[in-house]
């Protein structure tokens, strides 16, 4: 019999560097608010409060805590030398895009920073990490060493979690974790399937491929992390994107798809080869029936679906059965989403409830409910193993909020970056909270 099992999510709790560089080529939010002055602190406080209405609706819901930024190391490390001032003063003057790069907060998007394969389904029954090499965009590929840190320090008993290294960090095996990870199952403690779904082949030069914008994730990457992870053929599927899709702005599956449980809700362009990539999740599905939820392009636009975020929402099960969609706000301002949103809920389909979150600040960079969130299906005694420190209470919130008010700023413009007082800010933030979360010194400037 299947063990008993719930589904964690991780919430990525917004760094103080919090900013909008433009970085993000494919990423229409991020491109088309570059330079736009940020508020760090309505960002983390609006992450806090997602996190604790689902805690409060009895959703386990723990954190992964920012990383330090500016990075000093990866600065120093492209030859800007003296103190951590003059090395910020150097990078600013050099190349602002590369402060910038040093200096983003995007690793409060954890939907990308792993990809997480639950005990029902690997070869030794053990939960698997792999960190997503981010390799496509620079101020990402930088944030999976301390990623791989956090997570081995939550999950560290090695009776029941195993952790493995990014895959190297080149195109060819471009990783974007858990955003391009779909898993399907009856419960959460039974087998399931995970879908992996990738942008481009990489070794095969005559497969299809956007040509606008790049595919950040290749089959082989997604290859890999299934033989690391020990998955067999039967818990495994992949499936490419449509590469359409890719070039009209999603950049990562989870902007036009999300699963939950036996449900895959999704638009009608988000694969390239929709019909097979539902005959092998049949396929393979054991204990329940898959439910597609296909959202037409006539009823929702693919360019609603990408300035709205719908398929960017979570889906979460219901204690009475059913699920809930939790969408962001910009869902209930664009009117043939608005409108499928009600008719989705009234015509007695497995999704009874919508409930909107404000993440205005992160929506700016492209970054949705379920970006900020990585999932981990737990059985109930590795949630016993893990690191309890990390699960949000009314307490830890509390403290967590006052901590944001006390270190945070209300703005941040891209001159700021260079101010070594932004800098110690950082530092000294983070250091408290290394403390809060009882994480130990994960910081490189706490070794
Ligand atoms: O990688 N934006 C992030 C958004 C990530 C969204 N995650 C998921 N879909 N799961 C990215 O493109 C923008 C940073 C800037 O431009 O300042 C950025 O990195």
């Amino acid at each position: 019999m299947a063990s008993k099992a719930i589904e964690a999510n991780f919430d990525g709790l917004v760094g103080p560097t919090h900013n909008y560089a433009g970085l993000s080529w494919g990423n229409v939010a991020s491109k088309s608010n570059v330079h736009a002055v940020s508020n760090p602190r309505e960002a983390a406080l609006q992450g806090l409060q997602k996190m604790k209405r689902l805690a409060d609706r009895g959703y386990v819901q723990g954190i992964l805590p920012p990383q330090e930024r500016p990075h000093i190391p990866t600065l120093r490390r492209l030859g800007f030398s003296g103190s951590d001032a003059d090395v910020l003063r150097a990078a600013a003057r050099a190349n602002p895009v590369i402060l910038a790069a040093a200096a983003s907060a995007s690793c409060m998007w954890t939907a990308n920073a792993a990809t997480v394969s639950p005990s029902a389904d690997t070869a030794d029954h053990r939960v698997h990490f792999t960190p997503a090499n981010l390799s496509a965009k620079f101020h990402r590929s930088i944030e999976h060493v301390e990623t791989g840190r956090a997570l081995r320090s939550i999950f560290a008993d090695e009776a029941f979690f195993a952790h493995h290294p990014a895959l190297p960090s080149v195109s060819q095996f471009g990783d974007e974790g858990a955003a391009n990870h779909t898993r399907l199952c009856a419960g959460y403690g039974d087998p399931g399937v995970e879908l992996f779904v990738y942008g481009q082949a990489a070794f095969d030069e005559t497969a299809p491929a956007p040509v606008r914008y790049p595919a950040r994730q290749t089959l082989e990457a997604s290859q890999a992390i299934a033989r690391l992870h020990g998955l067999s053929d039967r818990h495994a599927v992949f499936a490419q994107q449509n590469p359409n899709a890719i070039d009209a702005g999603v950049f990562h599956n989870d902007v036009i798809a999300v699963g939950n449980g036996n449900v895959l809700f999704y638009h009608q362009l988000a694969f390239l080869d929709e019909d097979r990539v539902l005959a092998e999740i049949r396929a393979r599905l054991e204990g329940t029936e898959l439910v597609p939820i296909r959202v037409a392009e006539a009823d929702v636009p693919l360019e609603d679906a990408v300035a709205s975020y719908l398929f960017n929402s979570q889906l979460l099960n219901l204690p009475d059965g059913g699920m809930m969609l939790a969408v962001p706000g910009e869902c209930r301002e664009i009117r043939s989403v608005s409108a499928y949103l009600d008719a989705l809920v009234a015509s007695g389909g497995p999704i009874r409830a919508v409930e909107v979150f404000d993440v205005k600040q992160s929506m700016r960079n492209g970054g949705g409910p379920a970006c900020l969130r990585l999932r981990v299906a737990l059985t109930h005694q590795e949630l016993a193993a893990m690191h309890a420190g990390v699960l949000l209470t009314d307490q830890l919130y509390e403290r967590l909020t006052i901590w944001v008010e006390g270190h945070y700023r209300h703005e941040l413009s891209q001159d700021d970056l260079a101010d070594p007082m932004l800098l110690d800010e950082s530092r000294h933030a983070l250091d408290e909270l290394s403390g809060i979360l009882g994480l130990g010194s994960i910081y490189d400037f706490q070794r």
